[in-house]
């Protein structure tokens, strides 16, 4: 006879009363005409850990439909990108613009 492991089945957060599943935040990247498309390129990867390819389409994305969305975190993860966005920017004189706007649910963000 073999061994046999048991596996326990957890209650998925959903059953469980009284715990919610935290918020969850959009982090998007916004258009202007001044920010050089090789510094938007380098915040994707560095901040948004995406590759050079992901990072490129992400950002052309933006240049032509005004905005993109860079990845969704939790509410203080989420803050924090838009700081760290914001103060790489204005430190090299860009006016990029980075915002958060809170998942719905149903596929919109408010
Ligand atoms: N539109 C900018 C340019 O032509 C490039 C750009 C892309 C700026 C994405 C911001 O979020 C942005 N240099």
């Amino acid at each position: 006879m073999g061994i046999r492991i048991s596996y326990s089945h957890p209650q998925s957060l959903a059953e469980k009363p009284g715990l919610k599943r935290p918020a969850m935040y959009q982090v998007m990247l916004l258009n202007d005409d001044f920010t050089p498309m090789d510094f938007v390129v380098d915040v994707l990867r560095q901040y948004f850990h995406k590759s050079e390819s992901e990072a490129t389409h992400i950002m052309l994305a933006v240049h032509q439909e005004g905005k993109g969305l860079c990845g969704i975190y939790p509410r203080e993860i989420a803050e924090s990108k838009v700081m760290l966005v914001r103060q790489a920017s204005r430190g090299h004189g860009h006016p990029l613009a980075c915002i958060m706007q809170r998942e719905t649910g149903d596929g919109d963000a408010e």
